[in-house]
């Protein structure tokens, strides 16, 4: 279970945030640091504690902490990202996760995101998209095999992120887009899938703890479906967040501390 989760402030320069998939449209930067912090506010029902990155002002993307680091049992992979402009994001969050975790970096020519790694279990699932490639997945395997996780490729056939497509709203369950990704790679890694019509697409991306669950706003068979399951929900506005083609689980790292 988490216990801590790292976020970093809306940058000044948000507004230039790379948008090839789901965003785009002129941002609106005060609303997007009140949806922000409504949802900082709202991760404060999923852990103990709340610690912030120092914000990078001049890197428009460094808001999406999520990508960054894989970090899991006492490990942590610090990522290359597959976006050339989001490198410079990642010392200041391996320099924040230092105190919890054993730090490992990923090399060139391997490139990884965060967004494109699920743990379900013992299993972590990868995306290989166009920011994840194969020697980043192997990059994976190797920071994560010593305690005991195995990993999985994924070949995405659409999207910026494999979470873009899934997520877990609580242990063993996964949200999963319809018609998104073939079912199948779940086999054996996880209890149930939870399917979210194709149009709250969306909304498969959710950050779930404590029989908590943040969802964006405006999707209400996604919110009926985890309630049904007797989930508490937490809907947010995110409309200036996912014009810079974010999505919940992408502003924070979550993790177990001792
Ligand atoms: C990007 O293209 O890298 C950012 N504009 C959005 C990153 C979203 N990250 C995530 O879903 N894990």
């Amino acid at each position: 279970m988490p216990t801590l989760a790292l976020i970093r402030p809306l940058p000044d320069a948000y507004p230039r945030a790379l948008s090839a998939y789901m965003g785009g449209g002129t941002i609106d930067l005060d609303l997007a640091r009140t949806q922000h912090r409504a949802y900082v506010e709202a991760l404060r029902a999923c852990v103990d504690r709340i610690v912030e990155v120092t914000p990078d002002h001049d890197a428009p993307d460094s808001v999406f902490i999520e990508d960054q680091a894989v970090v899991a049992r006492g490990r942590a992979l610090i990522t290359r990202s597959g976006a050339p402009s989001r490198r410079r994001e990642r010392q200041p969050v391996a320099h924040a996760l230092q105190p919890w975790c054993h730090l490992t970096w990923t090399r060139a020519p391997a490139t990884l995101d965060g967004g494109d790694v699920l743990q379900l279990g013992d299993t972590l699932l990868v995306g290989l998209s166009s920011r994840t490639n194969n020697a980043g997945a192997e990059a994976l395997r190797r920071c994560f095999a010593p305690v005991g996780l195995k990993v999985q490729p994924v070949p995405l056939p659409a999207g910026l992120h494999l979470k873009c497509a899934c997520s877990s709203p609580a242990p063993g369950i996964v949200l999963l887009a319809e018609s998104s990704l073939n079912p199948s790679i779940f086999d054996g890694i996880c209890n149930e899938i939870w399917t979210v019509p194709a149009a709250e697409a969306y909304a498969a991306n959710v950050v779930g703890a404590r029989g908590q669950v943040l969802l964006p706003s405006g999707y209400p068979h996604t919110r009926a479906l985890l309630e049904a399951a007797g989930l508490q929900t937490r809907p947010l506005d995110l409309s200036e967040l996912r014009k810079g083609d974010g999505s919940l689980t992408c502003m924070s790292i979550l993790l177990e501390t001792p």
